[in-house]
């Protein structure tokens, strides 16, 4: 009796995210967001993302923006964290590594820092944002 061994079919990299990606996931020009699923407080969920290669979302326009809140509001666990925190020092929103935001969609009146505690960020299901205190439970995307 002879075994062949037979290899398995090459599949192209783009139908492989495809599949990774149904239903809980979207992709954006060379970004991808993907759902986690469940809410952890901000810190926890940054390190949810990290070991995943990952971090948490900065939407830097509006097409990720919207691809993010199509995401967020698939998923219908309410808000959703972003990677922007509040820097004391500038008084202002910035990226994890400390640069200045490009692009906001806050919702308005925001952010208003109620009572000196919101220093993270969420994106609701419409798509605007709020800041919001960090240990406050949300629901987990990742950025890839
Ligand atoms: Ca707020």
């Amino acid at each position: 009796m002879e075994l062949w061994l037979v290899p398995p079919e090459p599949k192209p990299d783009c139908a492989l995210l495809l599949v990774e990606l149904f239903p809980n996931g979207r992709g954006v020009g060379q970004k991808v967001f993907k759902s986690a699923g469940f809410e952890k407080p901000f810190q926890e969920a940054e390190q949810v993302c990290a070991q995943a290669g990952g971090q948490l979302p900065s939407p830097r326009s509006e097409a990720e923006n919207h691809a993010l809140q199509q995401l967020v509001e698939f998923e219908n666990k309410g808000p959703a964290f972003l990677s922007m925190t509040l820097s004391k020092a500038e008084g202002k929103f910035t990226y994890p590594g400390g640069g200045p935001l490009v692009y906001t969609n806050w919702a308005p009146g925001e952010p208003n820092n109620d009572g000196d505690k919101e220093y993270c960020a969420e994106m609701y299901t419409n798509g605007k944002w709020n800041d919001t205190p960090c240990g406050e439970k949300r629901l987990v995307i990742c950025e890839f």
